[in-house]
């Protein structure tokens, strides 16, 4: 089985109720690439890649568009499989795992399709058959946070994640403790900085908040200002943003500077290495959770399939941008209700895209 044909198209998905508001971005719209693998046994798969504009990761859509282009020329000819696929990438171009990652989903899809297996089957087997998703609720003053975080409760929601690094330490802190007050008991709330937070920052909203009991996602900028605060507040630190790569990753857990990890499937590189990530997390008992930055169905179904095999007692949740965009694809993707999402169980990732939906592709590439 070997590839004949890529195809990406890109697509700007308008942020539904938006904006989408936190720590040093607003966005009103997205850019999303998703790409087809044709293979000559006459398989299809689809990929997604969804940078949260330009700054969020080291990573934009047109340069993951560029280099997508090179590196589908690459890969024509080449075995449609995950492994082979990934060492032809790397020799062919360092880094740029946000581009390599639509790649590696897009394997994934064939291989279950050539095997009649939904991919979490593949990853080694779906644990359950809805996972539950979590809410991000963005920058705003206590009482409307206390409003929001009870809604989402009152949904289904099990899990909550509040943006803080509003420049005013006190008034995040003021935000945190509304929403626990507005939670019921039994649903989680972590204060997600989006690096906002100088280390001396987040001693003090640690400080102002040492009686709740959150965690504290990606508060400061650099992994050297993480490993910097360690230590020195009582709530456990969770990365997110630091994890540009699996040996950063891998680095984090096993020196026990992260207690926790807010992981996107493609700034990593995709589901092969989120699956790296799934079980160093399990070996070091730190809770994950198993997102991306934006996205569609495509990048929706890659998260949700490699949930669905992550142990719950350490699963943070799935987020997804689903509930802020406006379109699916082709007939269906995974859908948030009441906090919780099902897991598909046909085989590849169970998403279809139309391609009549998806407008003019942005390049052909073939064997
Ligand atoms: C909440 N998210 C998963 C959505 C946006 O991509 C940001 C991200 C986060 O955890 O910061
Ligand atoms: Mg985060």
């Amino acid at each position: 089985m070997r590839l004949t044909r890529a195809t990406l198209w890109t697509r700007d998905l308008p942020v539904v109720g938006g904006p989408y508001v936190y720590a040093g971005a607003t966005h009103d719209a997205l850019t999303t690439l998703i790409l087809r693998l044709e293979t000559d046994t006459g398989l299809t798969g689809w990929g997604e890649s969804c940078p949260l504009g330009a700054t969020y990761a080291p990573a934009f859509p047109e340069g993951v568009a560029a280099a997508l282009r090179r590196l589908t020329r690459a890969l024509m000819g080449a075995k449609a499989l995950p492994r082979p696929a990934a060492v032809r990438m790397e020799a062919e171009m360092m880094g740029q795992p946000q581009a390599k990652a639509a790649v590696d989903i897009a394997l994934w899809d064939i291989l279950g399709k050539a095997t009649g297996q939904p991919v979490h089957a593949l990853l080694g087997g779906a644990l359950r058959d809805r996972i539950p998703s979590y809410f991000a609720v963005g920058l705003m003053d206590p009482d409307a946070t206390a409003a929001k975080v009870a809604a989402v409760a009152a949904e289904g929601y099990t899990a909550v994640q509040l943006k803080i690094g509003s420049g005013d330490v006190a008034r995040d802190a003021a935000c945190l403790h509304a929403a626990h007050k507005a939670l019921p008991k039994g649903v989680t709330l972590t204060a997600d900085a989006n690096r906002a937070l100088t280390v001396g920052d987040a001693m003090h909203l640690s400080r102002l908040t040492a009686d709740l009991p959150i965690a504290l996602e990606q508060p400061c900028a650099t992994r050297a200002e993480l490993r910097d605060l360690a230590g020195k507040i009582a709530h456990p630190i969770y990365w997110d943003e630091a994890t540009e790569d699996l040996a950063l990753t891998m680095d984090a857990l096993a020196r026990g500077h992260a207690q926790g990890l807010g992981m996107k499937i493609t700034r990593v590189g995709g589901i092969s290495a989120m699956l790296a990530v799934r079980d160093m997390a399990a070996a070091r008992r730190v809770p994950m959770s198993v997102d991306d930055h934006w996205g569609g169905d495509i990048i929706a179904a890659a998260c949700v399939h490699l949930g669905a095999t992550v142990a719950p007692d350490l699963f943070r949740g799935t987020w997804l941008a689903q509930p802020y965009v406006a379109h699916h694809y082709g007939a269906t993707g995974p859908t948030i209700s009441g906090g919780w999402i099902d897991v598909p169980q046909s085989p590849g990732l169970g998403v279809t895209p139309d391609p009549a939906r998806l407008g003019q592709p942005t390049f052909e590439v073939t064997a």
